[in-house]
């Protein structure tokens, strides 16, 4: 065999060269000429901080508006327009432009590469989603303007017919609703194919598929259930332009459409979409949780199985969306079964999360509290999951606050708690900089409170029969408390935020200098510099096997002796 040291053991010089003093004007214009892989990732991230507070923001309004009962804090109409723009912001603003950015970032360094396989598709495909996110925040400043919180789409975010038909929504609302989604969704295809290509093409030498790192893999699988599933979302956009503006009738039961048709081709895409969106979440724990327990992941064939299972099976279960349309008992049965044979690739993945904590020297720094919380919120969500999927049950909770309950668990104790461990495990990388530990701590707690102070009571909320969308309520529902402590538990949420934003903020100004390696970590990405220069890496790394840091750590006991 060839020699098994690796050119990658810190002796290099990695320092960028030093770059001439620059206007802000010149800076802002390399950022936006850019095709730098770790540049867009971070324009990524960018964006998708900045709508994680617009989003936020939105609830903010909704939760005063429910905090008491008989309220008038906003009208209905505002109501609605809020909750639609909540739904649609988080899912496509926030929750795919970090697939994005951590895939960007992240994959090329991981896997020993320079950039992206198609750079300028990366800056095209970035654009095309900043671009479609501002063309529906647009629809604030049509009809009423600002004030009246203009002519934003009230719809929901998946939009049924006949809501969207030009009779109900005649304005122009609808139309900023499905155009935004069309041209982000373009952004989003061009980035599924950059990653499965990259990934494909651009590995090191010794790098073979079975020693990409975990969260290599999951965003892979990832890009191509995107692929997938994006499909169908935009053929539905079409069709409903068709139908507003060219006289179809694909929705419309007046003229023989069917309005159903529009829920199975959203929710073709958007079952899956919840797995495209906690896939980043899964990826990140799969790094985090074997650094911080001092272990190497407990069965990675089995967790790359359990990845491409979960995008296989999520594929077949949309219709647990629309058990109370009256579907026949078979199609209940099939959706009911197949939703809960999610379970088992999902439950492998939580066995070898807490098998590879299991007798590890466990570390609980910031991510690695955030990520054993997930653990445990990701679990719930699950047992939840399976509740609703028992279609009977789902008659009795369908559009309560009992499902709320159940996907913001994902959506928020799953994804969102990742999306911090992972925000706290590779700033450093990226800026050069440590996060404030006691910051991170205060923040992870207050969250962690808040979190379950609002969802875990609106499981409640859902078994006392607390609709959904309805933007009021009477007092003698014995819903009031219930309210009242889900919007102090938001308001929790809303303190520990600020924090992690104070946090990021100065940690970037004046956090402990991190050097490449800080948590004394396995993959590649931690082999160079923080922040990586524009190359990544002086010379082509070569790998020996899933560790190549451990490997160079560890010249006495390398990982390859084992495989
Ligand atoms: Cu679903």
């Amino acid at each position: 065999m060839a020699d098994r040291t690796l050119p990658i053991d810190g002796s290099l010089d990695l320092t960028p060269p030093r770059e001439g003093e620059s206007t802000w004007l010149e800076t802002l214009h390399s950022w936006v000429i850019t095709v730098d892989h770790k540049k867009l990732g971070l324009m990524y991230m960018m964006l998708a901080i900045f709508f994680l507070l617009v989003g936020g923001g939105e609830v903010l309004f909704i939760r005063i508006q429910l905090a008491v009962p008989n309220n008038h804090f906003i009208s209905p109409q505002v109501f609605n327009r809020l909750f639609t723009m909540h739904g649609t912001t988080m899912v496509f603003l926030v929750g795919m432009p970090l697939v994005f950015a951590w895939a960007n970032y992240m994959i090329p360094l991981q896997i020993g590469a320079r950039d992206m396989a198609f750079p300028r598709l990366n800056a095209f495909s970035f654009w095309l989603t900043a671009f479609g996110a501002l063309f529906l925040y647009f629809s604030f400043l049509g009809g009423a303007g600002l004030y009246g919180v203009g002519n934003a789409p009230d719809v929901t975010w998946w939009a049924y017919a006949p809501l969207t038909a030009r009779a109900f929504s005649p304005g122009n609302a609808t139309d900023y609703w499905a155009l935004a989604l069309l041209v982000t969704g373009f952004g989003t295809l061009g980035g599924a194919i950059n990653i499965i290509a990259t990934a494909l093409s651009m590995r090191c030498k010794g790098m073979t598929l079975m020693r990409m790192p975990l969260f290599t893999w999951l965003l892979v699988v990832d890009s191509g259930l995107l692929l997938i599933t994006i499909t169908p979302l935009t053929a539905a956009q079409v069709m409903l332009m068709l139908d507003r503006y060219l006289g179809s009738h694909f929705f419309d039961t007046q003229a023989g459409g069917q309005a159903y048709l529009w829920m199975h081709f959203f929710w073709i895409f958007g079952h899956p979409e919840v797995y495209v969106l906690v896939f980043p979440a899964f990826a990140i724990s799969s790094e985090v949780i074997p650094v911080f327990s001092r272990k190497a992941i407990f069965g990675y064939p089995a967790m790359v199985a359990a990845s491409v299972g979960i995008a296989f099976v999520s594929l077949g279960v949309w219709a647990h969306h629309m058990f109370t349309v009256g579907m026949t008992s078979a199609g209940n049965a099939f959706f009911a079964l197949s939703t809960m044979l999610v379970g088992i690739p999902t439950g492998i993945k939580i066995f070898n999360w807490v098998a590879t904590m299991w007798g590890g020297k466990i570390r609980f720094a910031t991510p690695m509290l955030f990520c054993t919380a997930f653990l445990f919120q990701f679990l719930t969500a699950g047992l939840t999951g399976i509740m609703l999927s028992v279609a009977p049950w789902n008659w009795q909770l369908h559009g309560s606050y009992f499902v709320i309950a159940h996907f913001h668990y994902i959506l928020v104790g799953a994804i969102v708690f990742n999306v911090f461990a992972g925000i706290y495990y590779w700033f450093p990388k990226a800026t050069g900089r440590m996060m404030n530990e006691t910051l991170g701590k205060w923040h992870f707690w207050l969250f962690f409170i808040g979190f379950h102070v609002t969802f875990d009571t609106m499981h409640f909320l859902g078994f006392e029969g607390m609709p959904r969308w309805i933007y009021t309520y009477p007092a003698d529902r014995g819903w009031d408390h219930l309210n009242l402590v889900v919007s102090i538990g938001g308001l929790i949420q809303g303190v520990a935020v600020l924090i992690f934003a104070y946090n990021l903020i100065s940690s970037l100004l004046k956090g402990t200098i991190a050097g490449n390696d800080p948590w004394d970590a396995w993959t590649l990405e931690w082999s160079t510099a923080s922040p990586p220069p524009a190359y990544n890496f002086a010379t082509d790394p070569v790998v020996h096997s899933r560790r190549p840091l451990w490997d160079v750590k560890h010249p006495e006991d390398p990982d390859w002796k084992y495989e």
